[in-house]
């Protein structure tokens, strides 16, 4: 693509443009929104979290017939994300069965997240993908988590994840400026420097632009990309997340309870928009009587009561677009930024 913008993340994915898509679960049509993020000269993540090994291997063949580059090297140029906790809680058979499905793919990256253990997965990884070495991201809330992954779990791209982040994140996470400069200045020992990536409240190219600047390789978005068409995301959450400012979204954990999703690890939460299910949560009304009015309003699609997963820079997300339009956009608008500043 013209005029690339080359980091330590474009190369080492082979891609053109410094913008990611994160893991979604089970809420895009994932393996279409991750192949047009990947079309647009970004990278698509496909999540592994909350679905079968069947399903998942579906997602991944679909994104494999609607990426328009065939890699000839056989290597399916997406992600698979991997939610340490679930893995773990789950029998180890089916554990293995979603793994293998991405190693049998031959998927470019595997990304793991919010796990206590997930040295035991990556170490899974490692060896048994035939030499291929696919590429390992860990997304992290903290300097401390960092180097961990790096030092010990020696991953490749270190996601930091600011507490501005859309959906689930570590309560304790800093505001991503001070976490990604704490991981961008500390030593990391003997081991080699890791590529790092900034997650979090980024809205548009010149949210990317400034982390570039700050000396990111990339960036990882994931509220802008709900409102692509590719996402599955409802008629009615697109519109509430273009109507939505940056002040209305919330951590909490309410919608977990409200939708018995509640085995996340300790100190995760999910940011999301405000309504009436938070508040009701906050004030202490029945579980039972949140639950109820949850799924009813999920099924009527009310505003008050659904889920709209969303990061803090929603306020300036007003148009649903494809996602590989969107990201055309954000390369063009990242450049544009760079140029006012040299
Ligand atoms: C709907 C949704 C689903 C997500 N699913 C995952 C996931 O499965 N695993 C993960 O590590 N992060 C997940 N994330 C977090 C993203 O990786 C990323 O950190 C976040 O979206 C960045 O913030 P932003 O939404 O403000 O762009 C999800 C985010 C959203 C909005
Ligand atoms: C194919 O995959 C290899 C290895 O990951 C990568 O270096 C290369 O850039 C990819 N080519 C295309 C056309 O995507
Ligand atoms: C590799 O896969 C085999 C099953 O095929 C499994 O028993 C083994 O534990 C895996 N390796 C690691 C390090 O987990
Ligand atoms: C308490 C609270 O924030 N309630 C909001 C829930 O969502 C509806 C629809 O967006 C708002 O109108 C309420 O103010």
């Amino acid at each position: 693509m013209h005029g690339s913008i080359a980091t330590g993340i474009t190369r080492l994915l082979g891609i053109t443009i410094s913008s990611l898509l994160c893991s979604f679960q089970g809420i895009s049509s994932i393996g279409a929104l991750a192949a047009q993020v990947t079309n647009g000269g970004g990278f698509g993540l496909i999540s592994a979290g909350y679905q079968t090994a069947d399903s998942l291997i579906s997602e991944l063949s679909l994104a494999r017939s609607l990426l328009e580059a065939q890699n000839l090297t056989g290597i399916l140029p997406v992600g698979v994300g991997y939610l340490g906790w679930l893995l773990d809680k789950m029998p180890f058979q089916e554990a293995e069965s979603l793994l293998i499905a991405a190693l049998t793919a031959n998927v470019q990256a595997f990304w793991f997240s919010f796990g206590n253990d997930l040295g035991k997965w990556i170490r899974y990884v490692r060896e048994n993908s035939s030499g291929k070495s696919p590429l390992i991201f860990v997304q992290v809330n903290s300097l401390e988590e960092a180097v961990y992954a790096v030092e010990n779990l020696e991953a490749d791209i270190i996601v930091a994840q600011g507490i501005e982040s859309g959906g689930h994140g570590g309560s304790y996470a800093p505001p991503l400026f001070d976490l990604l400069q704490s991981i961008l200045e500390h030593p990391f020992g003997s081991s080699p420097r890791p590529v790092v990536l900034a997650a979090g409240g980024l809205a548009n190219g010149a949210d990317i632009a400034l982390q570039l600047t700050l000396g990111a390789a990339g960036v990882v978005m994931g509220t802008r990309f709900l409102l692509s068409p590719e996402s599955k995301y409802t008629d009615a959450q697109r519109e509430a997340l273009i109507a939505a400012n940056t002040e209305d979204t919330v951590r909490t954990v309410a919608f977990d309870h409200a939708r018995g999703t509640i085995d996340w690890p300790e100190g995760i939460d999910g940011r999301g928009l405000r309504n009436d299910t938070v508040s009701d949560f906050e004030q202490g009304v029945s579980l039972e009587l949140i639950q109820s009015k949850f799924k009813e309003g999920t099924r009527t699609q009310d505003r008050r009561r659904f889920l709209v997963w969303a990061g803090t820079g929603v306020g300036l997300m007003n148009r649903i677009m494809p996602a590989k339009d969107v990201v055309q956009e954000l390369h063009q608008e990242c450049q544009q930024q760079l140029a006012k500043l040299s």
